[in-house]
């Protein structure tokens, strides 16, 4: 038994030591001792923690999997926010980047290239050198923190090293969270093999572990982290971009190799053209080319959009082609009855996928392009899109070919089809047209809409088939004897099934009545309607006027908003959801910590990070109210650049003025968790 004086000492050196080791072997690949020695290190310490639990701290290297699961994750406001990047999709775009960027800091300029990552955006911020948060980007304003799984990456370091002998007090550094080829492909081998759904690719997977309330469920998937930009920087200086890579690097961050300094567009076109190929043979998954302006201070001249930045452009890789035949030309019914033509095909590997089915889109698409059943036709896709018929080889054409025809019923139902004047969709006009029924569940259960994980369209058929539902409400009453009897489904899964059921029911109210399914409300529709009305009560009872008057929503949403909740089978269907305990109540009404419950605000002036709009959805999230007018009523009143006659109003009331910093650090009080970026 050693003191406690010497504990400390130990206790310092094995962290440093380990620390050191955990990086040579997971940041540089290039580790200087054996598994076994590595592991008596950190054995060595947890004896000595056990024995000295107050010496524990949360930055130690046994902590990398700590905590008990979480009810939910916490919300967190990014202090910068965390903007997409615009899209070049070829060299015309590059060069028409390139000029903007000229035509505003002239034409002294260097671009960084780096690598696009397809995996999960997050921030990361070292308080003093310590990881005290991380979080997901969210909608680029208010993400949510998932610390406890980012802790288990083992790349990501739990402490900093020093730079030039500087600790650095604060540093919020962004990067993406991924999980790479080999190790995908092994988690999906084992999930098969335990009867768990696999996941459909590398970012779904990781995107899928992060969002885990259990932090040992993300432990136990092969997550990596690379880190490429600062959000925030307190006690450093850096002039380039390049600099802040270097910065990371020696921090101890994992940073990816392949970026470079380029001097002129064309060899920024150069780099990003030879990944085309590269990418292949890349060990994870990249989307793209980033492009940056390295200057810090060009960057800033040039500024961002709302959406973007401007010194920054995504060039995203052409849509891969592959040349296949056409074996058959089948109908899918959607689920608001669109008959869409697909072509069956002889199944080829088009970019990191086997491809068997591609959409034809509609009569006058075949027509145009004289596609035929058993033609050799170009296929492409790109990214996430749907693969799709792009043009017929007919040098290949031997006679054999058949034409192909849209059917007058329903391949389904049997009802009558339909195509109105003008619209370039043929529909089935059935009620009941069990297709569309099925369609509608396979979207209602997607991740995008109440995301209950392992219910794929096969599973729902199988439901519909024996019965077990009918509608999107039917399946919160499924039972485990019910499931267990379903071919191939063993135990394991319907529990898993059950839990994913059960989980579903706390989805925010916007990802509910985007599963419903409303004609022409899309998610970003129905996150608007969640963000305006208090639950989906108020949204059913909202007349024409009301919606309309909502920014963003058209006429053509409202009709059919109206339409969709006036129907029996509507009211039906959401009052056994509710009866069976799915949320119906919108964010803004949650429990959660409401700092700024109760108070006025009218924001005044211009603010460098944030639209007045953003600051009021922001205001109006934590429970506060936004006027546009000052009056004895006000509580704060927000001021910015430039502010207006509002600013002196304020004086001569005697109200009180802040400004936006004041007002985020206001976010904070009453949430324990600390800091909110
Ligand atoms: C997104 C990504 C960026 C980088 C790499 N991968 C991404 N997915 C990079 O800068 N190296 S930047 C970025 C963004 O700004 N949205």
């Amino acid at each position: 038994m050693v003191n406690r004086t010497e504990a400390e000492k130990l206790i310092k050196e094995l962290r440093e030591k380990i620390n050191y080791h955990n990086r040579r072997y997971y940041v540089y690949d290039d580790p200087v001792i054996s598994d076994a020695e590595y592991d008596e290190m950190l054995r060595e310490l947890i004896e000595l923690e056990s024995q000295f639990p107050d010496l524990i701290t949360p930055d130690s290297p046994t902590q990398r999997v700590g905590g008990e699961p979480l009810e939910a994750f916490e919300k967190v406001i990014h202090s910068t926010p965390m903007l997409s990047l615009a899209n070049a999709f070829n060299e015309a775009e590059l060069k028409e980047f390139d000029r903007r960027v000229k035509s505003v800091v002239g034409n002294q300029v260097e671009y960084v290239v780096e690598l696009k990552i397809d995996g999960l955006a997050v921030s990361l911020i070292y308080e003093n050198g310590i990881f005290t948060r991380g979080a997901t980007r969210g909608d680029g304003r208010v993400g949510e923190d998932i610390t406890q799984n980012l802790k288990t990456i083992k790349s990501l370091p739990l402490s900093l090293n020093k730079v030039k002998n500087i600790e650095i007090p604060y540093i919020e550094v962004r990067g993406e969270a991924y999980i790479p080829k080999e190790p995908f492909e092994h988690l999906n081998q084992k999930r098969k093999e335990a009867g768990q759904p696999i996941f459909a690719n590398p970012r779904n997977a990781a995107a899928g572990s992060l969002r885990q309330l259990d932090p040992k469920v993300a432990a136990s998937r092969p997550l990596d982290i690379f880190l490429y930009g600062i959000g925030a920087l307190e006690g450093y200086k850096i002039d380039t971009h390049w600099q802040g890579l270097q910065l990371l690097k020696d921090l101890g961050f994992k940073v990816n190799p392949h970026s470079e300094v380029k001097h002129t567009i064309e060899e920024v076109i150069d780099f990003c053209e030879s990944y085309a190929e590269k990418r292949e043979n890349l060990p994870y998954d990249i989307d793209g080319i980033v492009v940056k302006v390295n200057s810090l201070q060009q960057q800033s001249r040039l500024g961002a959009t709302s959406k973007s930045p401007r010194w920054a452009i995504a060039y995203k890789f052409p849509a891969e082609r592959k040349t296949t035949v056409i074996r058959d030309i089948i109908v899918r019914v959607g689920r608001t009855g669109v008959l869409t033509p697909t072509a069956l095909l002889e199944p080829v590997r088009i970019a990191g996928s086997t491809v068997s089915k591609a959409t034809l889109h509609n009569e006058d698409y075949i027509k145009e392009k004289d596609i035929r059943i058993g033609d050799t036709v170009v296929v492409q896709k790109a990214g996430d899109v749907i693969p799709e018929v792009v043009k017929v080889v007919f040098e290949k054409r031997t006679g054999n070919e058949r034409k192909f025809e849209m059917p007058k019923v329903c391949p389904e139902c049997g009802s009558e089809v339909v195509r109105p004047k003008g619209d370039a969709a043929a529909r089935c006009t059935g009620i009941a047209c069990p297709a569309q029924i099925r369609r509608g569940l396979e979207h209602f259960v997607s991740r995008d809409a109440m995301g209950i994980e392992g219910m794929g369209p096969a599973i729902v058929a199988q439901l519909l088939e024996n019965g077990l539902i009918k509608d999107p409400a039917d399946l919160y009453y499924l039972k485990f004897k019910q499931l267990v009897k379903l071919e191939r489904m063993a135990e394991k899964s319907a529990e898993n099934l059950l839990k994913a059921i059960e989980e579903s029911k706390n989805r925010p109210l916007s990802r509910l009545i985007y599963g419903l399914g409303i004609p022409f409300i899309g998610s970003r529709a129905a996150q608007i309607l969640a963000a305006h009305f208090k639950d989906l009560d108020e949204l059913m009872e909202a007349s024409f006027d009301d919606l309309v008057q909502i920014p963003e929503i058209g006429s053509k949403m409202a009709e059919s908003i109206i339409i969709f909740f006036r129907q029996d089978q509507t009211k039906r269907i959401i009052s056994k959801l509710k009866n069976a305990g799915v949320n119906t109540e919108s964010e803004q009404v949650k429990k959660g910590p409401k700092p700024l419950k109760g108070l006025k605000f009218v924001i005044t002036g211009s603010f460098e990070k944030y639209t007045r709009s953003e600051i009021k959805e922001l205001i109006e999230k934590m429970g506060g109210r936004v006027s546009g007018s000052v009056s004895k009523n006000t509580d704060y009143v927000v001021v910015g650049e430039n502010p207006g006659s509002k600013l002196d109003k304020a004086r001569e009331l005697g109200i009180k003025t802040i400004n936006l910093e004041e007002l985020l650090k206001m976010f904070t009080e009453g949430n324990d968790s600390g800091r909110i970026q």
